[in-house]
């Protein structure tokens, strides 16, 4: 038992990422609902004031938050199975990917929602956010590294951080805007990547409960999400 405590919401993809990681590593994760109901409650606040999921809680109650310095920490701390490549180079492209993400692919998200329903639609806000899509979508063919995962023939932190966020966009974004095309359908680096990750036994089995608790998740918010900000 490694007494880790995990808060966030399974929609979340900053939580997944960790899930997927803690998964892939073998590592077991009590899963407890957020301290007062959500990470904007004073409860969660005295435990991260940046109010924010996920945060990581250890057996003597020290906490972590930020999905990316998570990752590092477990990385450290449970370092087999390995999810960094041992070379230099593919290592700084996994962290990369995560980077990519973060950077680039997930401040798109919430701007577009408002836009979900075609009747407030406001072209152009949605082109631009397409455009930054299509650009991130670009980067990540362009730097990913020959082999099945992101960085190699192996799973590691950037694959975790990267195919939440996509899963999120295909079961969000894609359906919902003929102008954002699904860059993990055939062909192309990213279709094929996304078969890897999804054909892995514990990592696909990862991405369909988040799918899942996604489609939860909009069905139970969908009024609000649709909401102009
Ligand atoms: N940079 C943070 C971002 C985490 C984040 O934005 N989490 C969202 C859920 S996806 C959150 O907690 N939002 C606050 C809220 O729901 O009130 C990380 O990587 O962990």
């Amino acid at each position: 038992m490694t007494g880790l405590t995990l808060y966030g919401d399974p929609a979340s993809p900053y939580v997944t990422r960790v899930i997927i990681q803690a998964a892939l590593k073998g590592i077991s994760l009590r899963r407890p609902p957020v301290p007062g109901g959500n990470p904007r409650s004073a409860a969660f606040h005295a435990l991260n004031p940046i109010g924010k999921v996920p945060l990581l809680v250890q057996a003597d109650g020290t906490r972590l938050p930020e999905s990316a310095v998570i990752a590092e920490y477990l990385e450290e701390r449970y370092p087999e199975p390995a999810l960094l490549p041992s070379a230099p180079w593919p290592r700084a492209v996994s962290r990369l990917v995560a980077r990519i993400t973060d950077c680039y692919i997930s401040p798109s998200f919430r701007p577009l929602l408002p836009h979900l329903d075609p009747q407030a639609r406001n072209p152009a806000a949605v082109a631009g956010q397409a455009e930054t899509l299509a650009r991130a979508f670009r980067a990540l063919g362009h730097y990913m590294l020959p082999g099945t995962f992101c960085a190699g023939d192996a799973p590691s932190v950037g694959d975790c951080a990267l195919a939440p966020y996509l899963q999120l966009l295909k079961n969000v974004i894609f359906p919902a805007f003929p102008e954002i095309p699904d860059p993990t359908l055939p062909p192309g680096r990213l279709a094929d990547w996304w078969q890897a990750v999804s054909g892995h036994r514990e990592f696909g089995a990862c991405l369909r409960e988040y799918d899942q608790a996604v489609s939860r998740f909009m069905a139970a918010n969908r009024e609000r999400l649709h909401e102009h900000r």
